[in-house]
């Protein structure tokens, strides 16, 4: 006699992404972002140059197919814009995949909510508008690396908005760079929503604030698996959101067999960091994960590589300025205490260094290495 398993198994890992791809449909922009990136790809693979995919910003979760209300998360983009420039400058090519209005490379520095680009502008005598005298030659220096990039065409910029949009250009894009084999690297910095709203369970309309607007209907009354997502039941909105599959197993065995492959893990609670960056480099075996805190990311971040565990910090006194960071916890996720006093402020002049202007050398280096034995195994 056969003994029946109590409890449903779950589907594989393909399966499930096969049915996330199936049920949930693609964004309208796609076909045309990949055969920018087709071209793109095509170009730089000739000319034997390493190519960047950097992923940048976070991604929506709309609660309604015509999106009036989403979820969202906190992530502006700075890593993902900063870190595109640092990739160009170490010779990179560039396909920025980035949320819509997030920060972009080179312009970054003039967006930004305290600094406007009007704030670097001023009227002459003539009443002709200039760069004003102080900022000349950090704008110079600026346009003169993206007019660089522009000309040597190494920076194709695409954009998403949902976690739906996110997924499909990620696979697609990756697809499309295979032909590049070891010379392909994905630097996965978007902030990626982990639950989202599958289309079956998605209303068409705008959610109405109350219960009497629902043409009737009584969502409670409703068995739960048939009830929309989002929904208003008596006075409060409820909404439950199901899991994104975990598509990074797809990318490192499926969509990108040979590229390398940097994920970052993002955490608030120091004592966790470095254990959750193990656990996701051991579910994945890819290359690399960077773990960071939201409170000192723009200061620390940990290497977890099969090499072992490494911090990569800026030192004091070269820290960039962050209202939102806390800089007295740098240390804590690895248990160190920052001996250095953190009123201690840089000398004036002196720039300040972006942590992705470490991180950035360091994955070269890797990636060098990884490409040298794909080649020495190939011989
Ligand atoms: C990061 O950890 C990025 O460094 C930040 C950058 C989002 C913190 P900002 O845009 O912030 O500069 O303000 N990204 C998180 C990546 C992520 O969501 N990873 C997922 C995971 O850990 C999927 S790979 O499960």
């Amino acid at each position: 006699m056969t003994t029946q398993p109590l409890v449903e198994p779950l589907p594989s890992q393909a399966a499930a992404e096969d049915d996330y791809f199936a049920t949930n449909p693609q964004p309208a922009a796609l076909q045309q972002h990949l055969s920018l990136a087709r071209a793109f790809v095509a170009r730089h693979a000739v000319e034997g140059r390493k190519v960047a995919l950097v992923t940048s910003g976070g991604t929506t979760v709309p609660l309604e197919n015509q999106t009036v209300r989403y979820i969202d998360n906190f992530s502006a983009g700075t890593r993902g814009a900063t870190s595109a420039e640092y990739f160009l400058e170490a010779g990179y090519a560039v396909i920025f995949l980035h949320r819509q209005f997030s920060l972009l490379p080179y312009s970054r520095h003039y967006s930004h909510n305290t600094r406007s680009f009007l704030d670097f502008m001023r009227e002459d005598e003539s009443g002709r508008v200039v760069v004003d005298q102080e900022h000349q030659n950090e704008m110079q220096a600026v346009l003169r690396q993206y007019t660089e990039a522009k000309k040597q065409n190494t920076l194709l910029i695409l954009t998403f908005v949902s976690i739906t949009d996110y997924l499909w250009e990620l696979r697609e894009v990756a697809k499309v760079m295979q032909p590049l084999g070891p010379r392909a690297l994905f630097y996965l910095a978007a902030a990626v929503s982990d639950f989202f709203v599958p289309r079956h369970r998605m209303v068409e309309h705008k959610i109405q604030s109350a219960e009497e607007f629902n043409q009737g209907l009584r969502y409670d009354q409703i068995p739960h698996a048939h009830r929309p997502a989002a929904r208003v039941e008596g006075r409060s909105l409820v909404i439950d959101l199901e899991p994104v599959p975990k598509f990074l197993k797809q990318l490192v065995d499926g969509w990108a067999p040979q590229a390398m492959i940097v994920s970052f893990k993002l955490e608030t609670d120091p004592s966790m960091l470095v254990n959750k960056a193990k656990y996701a480099l051991g579910r994945y075996a890819h290359h690399l994960v960077i773990g960071n805190l939201l409170t000192t990311r723009k200061w620390e971040v940990v290497f977890v590589s099969p090499d072992g565990v490494k911090w990569v910090r800026v030192p004091r006194g070269k820290r960039t300025k962050s209202v939102s960071g806390i800089e007295s916890l740098i240390g804590q996720a690895s248990g160190e205490i920052d001996e250095l006093d953190s009123a201690t402020h840089r000398f004036v002049g002196e720039p300040a260094v972006e942590i992705e202007s470490l991180i950035i050398p360091s994955i070269a280096e890797m990636h060098e290495k990884l490409m040298a034995n794909a080649e020495s195994g190939k011989q």
